[in-house]
């Protein structure tokens, strides 16, 4: 038997179908299937992809799942992606009964019972999945499928596992129009096409309230690193094959590893890159890694995500954070002075947060003046210890899985008033006049520097017009006999 396993990607819960290339994240590949394909292709496994974000409507499935008429399909589920998952499955096994069903990804190691409701689903993987996935297509293959319904993914050791498989959505975006200039969309201006994402490790060493102990249970208490040459490897593949012109760490937790970074940074531009990229980082770190973060520069950093959360400290207690309202003022002041964007991560309506507190926010957003502002409704998240909170003090206003999305007009949970939130976040937004000016005035400065103003004039640099002098006239060419009237 030659199996056919067709992955299918189903985030459609916050922009539905045909969403492809809207937002900032639309054209993302999901690095879980994306390397789950790499594992089982090593394997010999013949592995396609359907992305619901690329179709039109659930019709569409149909059509395309009969043509591809697969024998086993594999569907990656956060919270969020519950109902698309349940969709497909029901669509999947009305079609044909005899297609096996596996579902895997975050909501099912961390709500497992939740999981096992969705009918029409055949197995459950928990965890990490490069080693167990190509294990069972193969036990598939040979007519032994899994006894349990339930399989324990077991942990792969990263730098033994194939690079991430691009191609899987490259190719299927294309066969649906999508035909992107570049491998993914860049999201800001500062990351120019092509544009790739990568990911250096998993899991995260910090324990903040609204994300632990979740993240924990699928990748294990401590972050796993790849060695920077793994990663290195994985860039000069993506250079080759993409010429990518910038690129995104997606870690969680890549810049608490000084040591890491700076080997990294190293072999970066020993290798010849200099390819502008955005990462994660903390508060925290920036200020006491100054000289870390000197070194990101110069090997091509230009922006981080900050999740700066909040500017009330018990809050930030709450979050369990680990950081300040002040360090959270000093790193994005050490982001302007080196010239970093800041991506501001922050969220309002924390359980039991008052209305000062989330002003003391507003008021610290004004002073950050970052680059770009991502507000979020706090969401409360299974797994969480966050979300316990919620659920033992029935604070929950969580009524679908859809509403795990992030959707600044839907109130998440109860004791706050989102008429205010609603314009708490328009505020914390608004800059003070005297940054807004001092932005404009910068804008200004780079749209007339003198480089570009000569470039208008069509002079070069020592106001030599570009073309050049004049070419010397060639001899008349002798018209072609054909021609010749
Ligand atoms: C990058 C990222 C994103 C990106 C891209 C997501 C994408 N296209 O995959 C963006 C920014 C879009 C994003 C958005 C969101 N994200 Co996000 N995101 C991440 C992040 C940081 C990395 C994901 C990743 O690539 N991991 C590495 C891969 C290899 O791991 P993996 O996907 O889990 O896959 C492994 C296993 O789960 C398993 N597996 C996965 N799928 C399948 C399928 C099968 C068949 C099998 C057998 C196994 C299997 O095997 C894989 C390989 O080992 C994670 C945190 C993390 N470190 O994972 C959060 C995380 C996944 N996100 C999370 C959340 C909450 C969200 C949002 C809902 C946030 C929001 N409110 O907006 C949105 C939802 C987006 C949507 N679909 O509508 C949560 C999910 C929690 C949950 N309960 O579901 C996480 C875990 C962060 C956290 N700790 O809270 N996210």
């Amino acid at each position: 038997m030659n199996l056919k396993t067709t992955l299918i990607y189903p985030g459609i819960a916050g922009r539905g179908f045909n969403s492809l290339k809207q937002g900032m994240d639309a054209g993302w590949i999901s690095h879980g299937l994306a390397s789950l394909s790499a594992a089982a292709k090593a394997e010999g496994f013949e592995i396609d992809l359907i992305d619901l974000r690329a179709l039109q409507s659930w019709d569409h499935f149909r059509d395309v799942l009969a043509e591809r008429r697969p024998d086993v399909v594999g569907l990656t589920m956060m919270s969020v992606d519950y109902n698309p998952v349940r969709v497909a499955c029901q669509i999947v096994k009305e079609y044909d009964p005899n297609i096996i069903t596996i579902v895997g990804g975050p909501h099912v190691t961390l709500a497992l019972e939740d999981s096992m409701r969705i009918p029409n689903v055949d197995y459950l993987v928990t965890h990490e999945a490069e080693i167990t996935f190509p294990e069972m297509l193969k036990a598939i293959e040979m007519g032994r499928p899994p006894d349990r319904r339930i399989i324990r993914g077991k942990t792969p050791d990263l730098d033994a596992i194939p690079f991430a498989d691009r191609d899987l959505f490259l190719e299927e975006w294309r066969k649906f129009g999508y035909d992107l200039d570049s491998p993914e969309v860049p999201f800001v201006k500062e990351l120019p096409p092509p544009f790739v994402t990568i990911i250096a490790g998993r899991g995260c060493n910090y324990n903040c309230s609204f994300c632990k102990p979740g993240e924990d249970y699928i990748f294990g208490k401590r972050t796993r690193r790849r060695s920077v040459e793994n990663v290195i490897e994985e860039l000069k593949m993506l250079r080759d094959r993409y010429h990518f012109a910038s690129f995104m760490f997606h870690d969680d937790c890549l810049t608490e590893d000084r040591d890491w970074v700076i080997e990294f940074t190293r072999r970066y531009q020993e290798e010849g890159f200099t390819q502008p990229f955005f990462c994660q980082s903390r508060a925290d770190i920036i200020v006491r890694h100054e000289d870390m973060v000197d070194r990101m520069v110069e090997a091509g950093l230009k922006g981080y995500f900050i999740g700066f959360e909040s500017g009330n400290q018990r809050i930030l207690n709450l979050l369990r954070k680990g950081t300040t309202v002040e360090q959270n003022l000093e790193a994005a002041r050490i982001c302007r002075e080196k010239g970093i964007t800041i991506w501001a991560n922050y969220m309002l309506g924390i359980p039991t947060e008052t209305k000062e507190e989330v002003m003391d926010t507003v008021r610290m957003m004004k002073e950050i003046d970052p680059d770009y502002y991502s507000p979020a409704f706090y969401t409360p998240h299974p797994g969480t210890d966050l979300y316990d909170y919620v659920v033992e003090h029935d604070l929950s206003r969580i009524t679908d899985y859809d509403s795990y999305r992030r959707n600044p007009t839907e109130p998440k949970i109860k004791g706050q008033d989102y008429e205010f939130l609603k314009w708490a976040l328009q505020e914390s937004q608004r800059r003070k006049p005297i940054n807004a000016l001092k932005r404009w005035v910068r804008a200004q400065r780079e749209r007339f520097t003198w480089e570009r103003i000569m470039r208008k004039l069509g002079l070069n640099r020592d106001g030599i017009h570009r073309g050049g002098p004049p070419a010397t006239p060639r001899p008349p060419r002798r018209e072609p006999a054909h021609q010749a009237g």
